[in-house]
Protein backbone atom coordinates (compact mmCIF):
# COMPACT_ATOMS: atom_id res chain seq x y z
CA UNK A 1 0.00 0.00 0.00
CA UNK A 2 1.29 3.88 -1.14
CA UNK A 3 0.82 5.62 2.36
CA UNK A 4 1.71 9.61 1.27
CA UNK A 5 0.51 10.64 4.70
CA UNK A 6 3.97 11.70 6.12
CA UNK A 7 5.03 13.53 2.52
CA UNK A 8 4.70 17.05 1.66
CA UNK A 9 2.89 17.82 -1.75
CA UNK A 10 5.59 18.34 -4.00
CA UNK A 11 5.75 20.85 -7.21
CA UNK A 12 4.44 18.30 -9.09
CA UNK A 13 1.19 17.64 -7.43
CA UNK A 14 0.41 21.17 -6.93
CA UNK A 15 1.03 21.50 -10.73
CA UNK A 16 -1.34 18.85 -11.19
CA UNK A 17 -3.90 20.51 -8.92
CA UNK A 18 -4.07 23.44 -10.79
CA UNK A 19 -3.94 21.89 -14.13
CA UNK A 20 -6.82 19.71 -13.43
CA UNK A 21 -8.89 23.00 -11.90
CA UNK A 22 -7.74 24.50 -15.47
CA UNK A 23 -9.64 21.70 -17.33
CA UNK A 24 -12.68 22.37 -14.94
CA UNK A 25 -12.85 19.55 -12.12
CA UNK A 26 -13.78 20.23 -9.10
CA UNK A 27 -12.56 20.13 -5.83
CA UNK A 28 -14.62 16.91 -4.82
CA UNK A 29 -13.63 14.71 -7.75
CA UNK A 30 -9.71 16.03 -7.29
CA UNK A 31 -10.01 15.03 -3.89
CA UNK A 32 -11.28 11.47 -4.66
CA UNK A 33 -8.51 10.93 -7.49
CA UNK A 34 -6.06 12.45 -4.60
CA UNK A 35 -7.02 9.60 -2.46
CA UNK A 36 -6.68 6.96 -5.18
CA UNK A 37 -3.41 7.38 -5.52
CA UNK A 38 -2.61 7.16 -1.99
CA UNK A 39 -2.85 10.85 -0.62
CA UNK A 40 -4.92 10.94 3.10
CA UNK A 41 -8.02 12.43 3.55
CA UNK A 42 -6.41 15.56 5.46
CA UNK A 43 -3.87 16.44 3.15
CA UNK A 44 -5.88 15.64 -0.18
CA UNK A 45 -8.49 18.39 1.61
CA UNK A 46 -5.50 20.63 2.19
CA UNK A 47 -4.65 20.74 -1.23
CA UNK A 48 -7.96 20.91 -3.46
CA UNK A 49 -8.78 23.80 -0.24
CA UNK A 50 -11.56 21.99 1.33
CA UNK A 51 -12.01 21.81 5.24
CA UNK A 52 -11.69 18.38 6.06
CA UNK A 53 -15.49 17.61 7.04
CA UNK A 54 -16.49 19.59 3.61
CA UNK A 55 -15.45 15.96 2.03
CA UNK A 56 -16.71 12.70 2.59
CA UNK A 57 -13.85 10.50 4.05
CA UNK A 58 -13.69 8.16 1.62
CA UNK A 59 -11.36 5.54 1.80
CA UNK A 60 -8.63 5.84 -1.37
CA UNK A 61 -8.52 2.43 -3.41
CA UNK A 62 -5.40 1.39 -1.94
CA UNK A 63 -7.31 1.65 2.06
CA UNK A 64 -10.47 -0.61 0.95
CA UNK A 65 -11.03 -2.99 4.01
CA UNK A 66 -11.74 -5.67 1.95
CA UNK A 67 -9.67 -7.07 -1.10
CA UNK A 68 -11.64 -5.49 -3.87
CA UNK A 69 -13.75 -6.86 -6.19
CA UNK A 70 -11.44 -7.78 -10.13
CA UNK A 71 -12.46 -9.60 -12.82
CA UNK A 72 -11.81 -12.85 -12.94
CA UNK A 73 -12.89 -15.55 -15.68
CA UNK A 74 -15.75 -17.44 -13.79
CA UNK A 75 -15.32 -20.67 -13.26
CA UNK A 76 -11.52 -21.11 -14.64
CA UNK A 77 -9.56 -22.90 -11.95
CA UNK A 78 -12.68 -25.40 -11.31
CA UNK A 79 -13.74 -26.43 -14.62
CA UNK A 80 -12.12 -26.22 -18.24
CA UNK A 81 -15.30 -25.08 -19.78
CA UNK A 82 -16.42 -21.57 -19.46
CA UNK A 83 -19.73 -19.77 -19.93
CA UNK A 84 -18.45 -16.39 -22.21
CA UNK A 85 -22.08 -15.82 -23.52
CA UNK A 86 -22.32 -16.57 -27.08
CA UNK A 87 -18.92 -18.95 -26.84
CA UNK A 88 -17.54 -21.85 -25.50
CA UNK A 89 -14.17 -20.66 -23.65
CA UNK A 90 -11.57 -22.70 -22.34
CA UNK A 91 -9.60 -22.30 -19.34
CA UNK A 92 -6.41 -24.40 -19.95
CA UNK A 93 -4.04 -23.53 -16.93
CA UNK A 94 -4.60 -20.92 -13.82
CA UNK A 95 -2.00 -19.75 -11.65
CA UNK A 96 -2.57 -17.88 -8.23
CA UNK A 97 -0.07 -14.70 -6.95
CA UNK A 98 0.41 -13.62 -10.08
CA UNK A 99 -3.23 -14.40 -10.92
CA UNK A 100 -3.16 -16.13 -14.67
CA UNK A 101 -5.41 -17.99 -16.94
CA UNK A 102 -4.69 -19.34 -20.26
CA UNK A 103 -7.87 -19.14 -22.11
CA UNK A 104 -8.46 -21.05 -25.60
CA UNK A 105 -10.93 -20.22 -28.27
CA UNK A 106 -12.00 -16.74 -26.68
CA UNK A 107 -11.86 -15.46 -30.48
CA UNK A 108 -12.67 -17.05 -33.64
CA UNK A 109 -10.19 -17.40 -36.74
CA UNK A 110 -12.88 -15.20 -38.66
CA UNK A 111 -12.72 -13.15 -35.38
CA UNK A 112 -9.14 -12.21 -35.18
CA UNK A 113 -8.61 -11.66 -39.09
CA UNK A 114 -11.37 -9.06 -39.05
CA UNK A 115 -9.55 -7.07 -36.24
CA UNK A 116 -6.50 -7.59 -38.08
CA UNK A 117 -7.76 -6.04 -41.69
CA UNK A 118 -9.57 -3.47 -39.69
CA UNK A 119 -6.86 -2.34 -37.39
CA UNK A 120 -3.66 -2.82 -40.18
CA UNK A 121 -4.80 0.70 -42.21
CA UNK A 122 -4.70 2.47 -39.39
CA UNK A 123 -1.39 1.17 -37.41
CA UNK A 124 1.40 4.15 -36.10
CA UNK A 125 4.38 3.66 -33.75
CA UNK A 126 3.00 2.65 -30.19
CA UNK A 127 2.92 5.07 -27.44
CA UNK A 128 2.22 4.74 -23.98
CA UNK A 129 0.46 6.50 -21.07
CA UNK A 130 2.96 8.84 -19.10
CA UNK A 131 2.56 8.77 -15.82
CA UNK A 132 5.08 11.89 -15.56
CA UNK A 133 2.62 13.74 -17.37
CA UNK A 134 -0.78 12.01 -17.64
CA UNK A 135 0.02 12.25 -21.88
CA UNK A 136 1.36 9.91 -24.27
CA UNK A 137 4.57 9.58 -25.28
CA UNK A 138 6.97 6.94 -27.40
CA UNK A 139 8.43 4.49 -25.62
CA UNK A 140 11.72 2.73 -25.92
CA UNK A 141 10.98 -0.26 -24.52
CA UNK A 142 7.93 -0.52 -26.74
CA UNK A 143 8.41 -1.34 -30.57
CA UNK A 144 5.80 -1.87 -31.72
CA UNK A 145 3.01 -0.46 -33.83
CA UNK A 146 -0.51 -0.40 -32.57
CA UNK A 147 -3.73 1.28 -32.97
CA UNK A 148 -6.81 1.86 -30.64
CA UNK A 149 -10.72 0.72 -31.64
CA UNK A 150 -13.33 2.66 -29.84
CA UNK A 151 -15.52 0.51 -27.57
CA UNK A 152 -18.25 -1.05 -30.02
CA UNK A 153 -16.82 0.49 -32.77
CA UNK A 154 -18.23 -2.53 -35.23
CA UNK A 155 -20.51 -5.32 -34.83
CA UNK A 156 -17.57 -7.81 -33.94
CA UNK A 157 -15.66 -5.30 -31.60
CA UNK A 158 -19.30 -4.72 -29.51
CA UNK A 159 -19.32 -8.64 -29.74
CA UNK A 160 -16.45 -9.56 -27.98
CA UNK A 161 -16.26 -6.80 -25.68
CA UNK A 162 -19.97 -8.21 -24.50
CA UNK A 163 -18.26 -11.93 -24.24
CA UNK A 164 -15.45 -10.57 -22.19
CA UNK A 165 -17.91 -8.73 -19.92
CA UNK A 166 -19.89 -12.07 -19.71
CA UNK A 167 -16.89 -14.36 -19.21
CA UNK A 168 -14.71 -12.20 -16.39
CA UNK A 169 -18.05 -10.47 -15.13
CA UNK A 170 -17.15 -7.07 -15.62
CA UNK A 171 -18.79 -3.81 -16.45
CA UNK A 172 -18.20 -3.77 -20.05
CA UNK A 173 -18.36 0.07 -19.92
CA UNK A 174 -14.93 -0.35 -17.37
CA UNK A 175 -12.70 -1.59 -20.50
CA UNK A 176 -11.00 0.56 -22.46
CA UNK A 177 -11.20 0.18 -26.12
CA UNK A 178 -9.51 -2.79 -27.74
CA UNK A 179 -5.82 -2.02 -28.62
CA UNK A 180 -4.01 -4.02 -31.52
CA UNK A 181 -0.58 -4.09 -31.87
CA UNK A 182 1.54 -5.78 -34.54
CA UNK A 183 5.27 -6.22 -33.45
CA UNK A 184 7.62 -7.49 -35.74
CA UNK A 185 10.97 -9.45 -36.36
CA UNK A 186 12.86 -8.35 -33.22
CA UNK A 187 10.26 -6.24 -31.96
CA UNK A 188 9.14 -6.53 -28.03
CA UNK A 189 7.57 -5.22 -25.21
CA UNK A 190 10.50 -4.68 -21.97
CA UNK A 191 8.80 -6.00 -18.48
CA UNK A 192 6.15 -3.64 -17.10
CA UNK A 193 3.13 -2.90 -15.14
CA UNK A 194 -0.13 -2.15 -16.03
CA UNK A 195 -0.95 -0.63 -13.66
CA UNK A 196 -0.08 3.44 -13.07
CA UNK A 197 2.24 4.23 -10.57
CA UNK A 198 0.19 5.63 -7.47
CA UNK A 199 3.47 7.63 -6.98
CA UNK A 200 3.98 9.34 -10.22
CA UNK A 201 2.65 12.99 -10.95
CA UNK A 202 0.62 12.41 -13.71
CA UNK A 203 -1.21 9.12 -12.44
CA UNK A 204 -4.23 10.96 -10.67
CA UNK A 205 -5.17 12.71 -14.25
CA UNK A 206 -5.19 9.13 -15.31
CA UNK A 207 -7.55 7.83 -12.54
CA UNK A 208 -10.16 10.80 -12.70
CA UNK A 209 -11.39 8.84 -15.57
CA UNK A 210 -11.93 5.55 -14.57
CA UNK A 211 -9.78 4.60 -11.83
CA UNK A 212 -6.85 2.00 -11.68
CA UNK A 213 -6.33 -0.71 -14.09
CA UNK A 214 -7.41 -3.78 -12.22
CA UNK A 215 -6.95 -6.70 -15.00
CA UNK A 216 -5.48 -7.29 -18.35
CA UNK A 217 -6.80 -9.60 -21.27
CA UNK A 218 -3.69 -10.20 -23.87
CA UNK A 219 -5.57 -11.71 -27.09
CA UNK A 220 -3.40 -13.29 -29.79
CA UNK A 221 -4.58 -12.87 -33.71
CA UNK A 222 -1.86 -14.81 -35.01
CA UNK A 223 1.06 -17.14 -34.22
CA UNK A 224 4.53 -15.70 -35.14
CA UNK A 225 7.09 -18.26 -36.21
CA UNK A 226 9.13 -18.03 -33.40
CA UNK A 227 9.36 -16.02 -30.20
CA UNK A 228 6.93 -13.43 -29.08
CA UNK A 229 5.76 -15.33 -26.00
CA UNK A 230 3.71 -12.81 -23.11
CA UNK A 231 6.51 -13.16 -20.20
CA UNK A 232 5.86 -13.17 -16.33
CA UNK A 233 9.50 -12.41 -15.14
CA UNK A 234 8.43 -13.16 -11.29
CA UNK A 235 7.12 -16.33 -11.60
CA UNK A 236 9.30 -17.40 -15.19
CA UNK A 237 6.01 -18.13 -16.96
CA UNK A 238 5.28 -17.89 -20.67
CA UNK A 239 2.89 -18.04 -22.55
CA UNK A 240 3.13 -18.64 -26.40
CA UNK A 241 0.90 -17.10 -28.85
CA UNK A 242 -1.96 -19.05 -30.23
CA UNK A 243 -4.34 -17.68 -32.73
CA UNK A 244 -7.26 -16.81 -31.02
CA UNK A 245 -6.16 -17.79 -27.16
CA UNK A 246 -5.48 -15.52 -24.43
CA UNK A 247 -3.29 -14.67 -21.81
CA UNK A 248 -5.99 -12.86 -18.85
CA UNK A 249 -3.96 -11.43 -15.40
CA UNK A 250 -5.57 -9.22 -12.79
CA UNK A 251 -3.88 -7.18 -9.66
CA UNK A 252 -6.07 -6.02 -7.41
CA UNK A 253 -3.41 -3.75 -5.73
CA UNK A 254 -1.25 -1.17 -8.19
CA UNK A 255 2.11 -2.75 -6.40
CA UNK A 256 4.83 -5.18 -7.35
CA UNK A 257 3.58 -7.48 -4.38
CA UNK A 258 1.07 -8.64 -7.25
CA UNK A 259 4.01 -9.83 -9.31
CA UNK A 260 1.56 -9.20 -12.76
CA UNK A 261 5.36 -7.76 -13.95
CA UNK A 262 4.93 -9.02 -17.81
CA UNK A 263 6.40 -8.26 -21.10
CA UNK A 264 6.27 -9.57 -24.26
CA UNK A 265 9.62 -11.23 -25.50
CA UNK A 266 11.01 -10.20 -28.76
CA UNK A 267 9.57 -11.79 -31.93
CA UNK A 268 12.04 -14.22 -33.34
CA UNK A 269 10.70 -14.68 -36.86
CA UNK A 270 7.18 -13.64 -38.86
CA UNK A 271 4.83 -11.47 -37.06
CA UNK A 272 2.91 -11.22 -34.23
CA UNK A 273 -0.22 -9.14 -33.61
CA UNK A 274 -2.76 -9.10 -30.24
CA UNK A 275 -5.19 -7.29 -28.84
CA UNK A 276 -5.20 -6.14 -25.68
CA UNK A 277 -8.23 -5.46 -23.27
CA UNK A 278 -7.70 -3.55 -20.03
CA UNK A 279 -10.20 -3.24 -17.37
CA UNK A 280 -10.66 -0.03 -15.03
CA UNK A 281 -11.69 -0.29 -11.85
CA UNK A 282 -14.75 2.34 -12.61
CA UNK A 283 -16.71 3.11 -15.51
CA UNK A 284 -14.16 4.60 -18.19
CA UNK A 285 -15.79 6.92 -20.68
O1 LIG B 1 2.48 -8.60 -26.49
C1 LIG B 1 2.42 -8.99 -25.35
O2 LIG B 1 2.50 -10.19 -25.13
C2 LIG B 1 2.27 -8.01 -24.26
C3 LIG B 1 3.14 -8.06 -23.23
C4 LIG B 1 3.01 -7.14 -22.23
C5 LIG B 1 1.30 -7.03 -24.27
C6 LIG B 1 1.22 -6.16 -23.20
N1 LIG B 1 2.05 -6.21 -22.19
C7 LIG B 1 0.22 -5.10 -23.12
O3 LIG B 1 -0.44 -4.84 -24.14
O4 LIG B 1 0.08 -4.50 -22.02
ZN1 LIG C 1 1.32 -4.93 -20.48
Amino acid sequence: MTDFSSQEPTAAVLQWVSSQRAAGFDSLALYKSLRDSGWDHDMACRLVDLQPAQAPEQASAQEQPAEPAVPWPQGAGQRVQLDAGDRPVQALAVMREPNIVVLANLLSEEECDALVAAARPRLSRSLTVSVKTGGEEENVDRTSQGMFFARGESDTIARIEARLAHLLNWPMENGEGLQILRYGPGAEYKPHYDYFDPKEPGTPSILARGGQRVATVVIYLNEPEAGGGTVFPDVQFECMPRKGHAVFFNYSQPHPDSRSLHGGSPVISGEKWIATKWLRAHRFD
